[in-house]
């Protein structure tokens, strides 16, 4: 039967904030503060749990060997000899934000009845343009199965950032979806990073009806006011949008190209004279994850900055009285997350397919969480300061800790 499932990027050990992301207002604000590893992974794992509460199936991805020392050697540089920019950008964890590890097309839409995935470029940042050899290495492990259909990234004349810029409308997940991209064209001072080109590429390789697929640009507005992805300001689930109403170029047609095309189709829209984009974007209100537990309440996983935005919280606490299509908000503490631009939807890549079909190590239930926490709590650095980046033993830990979560997950393949 096919379920929705949430793998979410484990965070890794080398968390820190190197104000990397230029667009992402959060990475840029906090640049330079002291991280917290240990808490931010152990974060992350509470997520987890609580979805699982929810009655949600939930997967993990692993966090990729930092620093990348294979990219450094590209660059004819060691981590320990780097200057210290190519050391940042080899010691960050983003692999974290697994909504940017790959485009999902369920078997219901595709041709051949195969889930397709495509392992995101990223090539817009560098500390992020490194990471799709292990992604995709870990994906083809996941998703050995014949069930599916694993692809390398698009040519990097052309940027894509993976889910975040991907949304699937449909009444049931098993019945065919119609699949938006979303892309970006101009975004003021800021990079588009997904690039036209790239969607549909990736529309073509997965096998996609044409009648079913749709492109919409966003905003530039948007973009300029901090939504590097789409995910920071829309996020569909089932039949429905739930948008924010400056998030695209030209909203008029997207919304009426999904009238037409989705059963049941249902818009969300948080007006921006309620909720001004710049709030939106702070507190992550639309970065959340928008589920269907097997109760069917709709439920939208939210981080808690939404219960501490005053307009946020009164847009969601009006919508649940009104009994609108969300029916529950649970709120996350995803802080360490957040200070680097990621919400509870970015820590999360949703594929929707029968759980069966999965290498079950990538698959986890409470027993399963309460020995990664395990991991974590001896493991993790309790802190790093952005000085400590390239020290000896700071790499060493990193390194440890990883081998450590390869051996608990019995995962060697992944060394
Ligand atoms: O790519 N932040 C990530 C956040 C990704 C969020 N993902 C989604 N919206 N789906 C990024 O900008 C910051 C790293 C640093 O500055 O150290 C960073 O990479």
């Amino acid at each position: 039967m096919i379920r929705e499932i949430n793998f979410d990027g484990i965070v890794g050990p080398s968390h820190n904030y190197a104000g990397l992301s230029l667009g992402n207002l959060a990475s840029a604000r906090n640049a330079g503060h002291v991280s917290q590893p240990r808490a931010a992974a152990l974060q992350g794992i509470d997520k987890m749990r609580s979805n699982i509460a929810l009655g949600l199936v939930q997967g993990v991805f692993i966090p990729q060997p930092r620093p990348g020392r294979a990219w450094l050697a590209e660059l004819g540089t060691t981590v320990e000899n780097a200057e210290p920019h190519l050391a940042a950008n080899a010691m960050s964890a983003s692999s974290m934000w697994a909504a940017n590890a790959a485009t999902i097309s369920p078997a219901p839409d595709t041709a051949d009845g195969k889930c397709h995935l495509t392992v995101a470029n990223l090539k817009t940042m560098p500390h992020r343009s490194h990471e799709w050899p292990a992604t995709l290495a870990q994906l083809r492990l996941a998703f050995a199965s014949d069930a599916f259909a694993v692809h390398g990234p698009v040519p990097p004349a052309y940027g894509d950032e993976g889910a975040a810029n991907h949304m699937r409308l449909t009444p049931a997940h098993d019945q065919p979806g119609v699949e938006v991209f979303v892309y970006g064209v101009a975004g003021g001072p800021f990079p588009a990073r997904q690039h036209v080109e790239a969607s549909k590429a990736i529309a073509r390789l997965h096998r996609l009806d044409p009648e079913r697929t749709l492109f919409a640009a966003q905003s530039e507005e948007a973009i300029a006011a901090g939504a590097f992805h789409n995910d920071v300001v829309a996020v569909a689930n089932g039949p429905v949008l739930f948008a924010h109403e400056k998030a695209f170029a030209d909203r008029d047609t997207l919304v009426g190209a999904l009238a037409a095309k989705v059963d049941g189709f249902e818009l969300v829209e948080v007006p921006d004279a309620v909720v001004p984009l710049a709030d939106a974007i702070r507190s992550y209100l639309f970065n959340a994850q928008l589920v269907t537990p097997p109760d069917g309440a709709m439920t939208l996983v939210a981080p808690t900055e939404c219960r501490d935005t005053p307009s946020v919280n009164g847009w969601i606490e009006r919508h649940l009285a009104s009994n609108g299509a969300i029916r529950r908000v649970n709120f996350v503490d995803v802080r360490q997350s957040m200070a680097n631009g990621g919400g509870p939807a970015c820590l999360r890549l949703r594929v929707a397919c029968d759980p069966s079909d999965v290498d079950p190590r990538f698959l986890v239930d409470d027993a399963k969480l309460d020995r990664l926490a395990g991991v974590i709590s001896q493991r993790w650095p309790d802190e790093i300061a952005s000085d400590d980046i390239q020290a000896a033993s700071l790499i060493a830990d990193v390194e440890r800790a990883r081998r450590d979560l390869l051996e608990t997950l019995d995962m060697p393949e992944l060394n």
